[in-house]
Parts: C-alpha cells; structure tokens; sequence
C-alpha cells in the first residue's frame, strides 16, 4: 500500500521540484535581492522563501520581520523544537526552546509543527500543549491551535489563531509535517494518544484557504494508522523535504 503510494507520487514531486528550480531562477534572474531589502510586497517571501539547512532545521522569516529565521526541530517530533531569530546582517540569535515560548507550565508536554500550510507565502505554526494523564483515559488539550504566520517574537501569537481540534480526542505526543495528497498544501500527522493503550497515526489535510482541517475518518482511514504504545504507528521524518528544498 505504502510503497504503491510512493510510486505513484513520485512524478508530481518531481515536477514540483522542476518548478521550484524555475521559481528560483526567474526569482534571481529579475534580480531580487537575495537579502530582501528592496522589495518588500510579497516578492521578499518568494526571493527568500523557507528552504532546508539540514533535515531538520528550516531556515524562513516566522515572524514577518523579512529576515529568516532558524527553526530546529530535533527527531522530527516538534517538541524539541527551537527558533533562533534572524538578523538583518543574516546572523541567528540565542535559541529559545518554543515550548518556553509557548509558555508550557511544568508538566506540560508542548508539540510545534512550522510550515506554510496554506502556501501563502508565510510559515505558520500549529501548537499543542497538554499535561499528560497518569490514567487511562487521555486529557484534553490547554490550547490546540493552527496560528497562520506571521507569528510574535515574545509568545508565538499569531492575530489569526483558531483553535484546531487536533487535542480534543487524545493527547498530541507527537506532530510532524507530512505530504498526503501530493497538492502543495503541507499537512499534519500526529502521534495520538487516545488512551487506553492504544498509540495512533491521526492527520489533518490542509486545503488553501484554512491550514490544517478538522478530523475526517474517510481521511483517517486512508492516511492514518491504528497502533499501540507496544507497537506505535510509522511517523513521516521527510515533511519538510516535500515542501522545502535545501538553502544552497
Ligand atoms: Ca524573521
Ligand atoms: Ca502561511
């Protein structure tokens, strides 16, 4: 099943990538500054769009100033995750662990997934923070929301936070970028925690005009994946890649 997807979406990719090289080269071939000064109406995003300084660490502007930030997100998992701000000399500044950020209480387990959701031009960030039951039964999320770039320094905020459902039924333990679909709409996979044992694959599909949507079980039964803390669903570690290509 797996591997008769992989095949099937290897040519989009493919093309996707073709595409972007051109984007690219258009972009330096009309001479945007590479450092994004100059222009400043949407054509800073695209010069100096998000792109892959390793597995897993993106380099883009999350917080609007037109200067690319440092995201790290170790292991994929989004709960290690880190920004170093950007600089207009280029320069990262100190790491701030986006949990601290977010404002995490102790005990709270605090879940980032950064990227464009809805290809608008802007990362985004999807959070999630929840203090894990010592039952069986799973707690509900603090806050669970999809908040559409570009987001504060200070907290994270974004003006046009919604709340996303991706807590409601489970703890998040885990959430990582994922590509369903093949459209250029970056969505989610989240390691669920419903309780009693059981350790599933959920997923979000993202459309343009909202980010991540709302549970859908003809989408989960398609993309998602049943499993147990004993034997816990496969988790994508290639999100990025899909939608990202190295910073050259
Ligand atoms: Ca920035
Ligand atoms: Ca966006």
């Amino acid at each position: 099943m797996l591997r008769k997807r992989s095949r099937l979406i290897a040519a989009p990719i493919a093309a996707v990538a073709l595409t972007l090289t051109i984007a690219g080269y258009q972009a330096s071939a009309s001479g945007s500054s590479p450092s994004g000064g100059a222009d400043r109406s949407g054509k800073v995003s695209e010069a100096t769009g998000p792109c892959l300084a390793d597995a897993t660490t993106l380099i883009g502007d999350l917080d609007g100033d037109g200067h690319p930030d440092k995201i790290s997100n170790p292991g994929h998992t989004g709960t290690k995750m880190t920004i170093q701000w950007g600089a207009a000399d280029g320069s990262f500044g100190e790491k701030h662990a986006v949990s601290a950020l977010l404002g995490a209480k102790k005990g709270e387990v605090a879940t980032a997934a950064v990227a464009d959701f809805r290809n608008d031009g802007t990362l985004d960030m999807v959070v999630n923070i929840v203090e894990p039951a010592d039952g069986d039964d799973a707690s509900t999320a603090r806050v669970a929301e999809y908040r559409p770039g570009p987001l504060a320094r200070t907290d994270l905020s974004s003006a046009d936070a919604r709340h996303s459902d991706i807590g409601d039924q489970g703890e998040a333990q885990q959430l990582r970028i994922a590509n369903y679909g093949d459209d250029p709409y970056p969505d989610l996979a989240i390691l669920n925690n419903p309780g009693d044992g059981q350790l599933d694959r959920d997923v979000r599909l993202s459309t343009a005009g909202s980010g991540p949507g709302d549970y859908d079980y003809a989408t989960q039964e398609k993309y998602g994946e049943f499993g147990s803390t004993a034997e816990p669903p496969a988790m994508p570690g290639d999100g990025w890649k899909h939608f990202y290509k190295p910073c050259s």
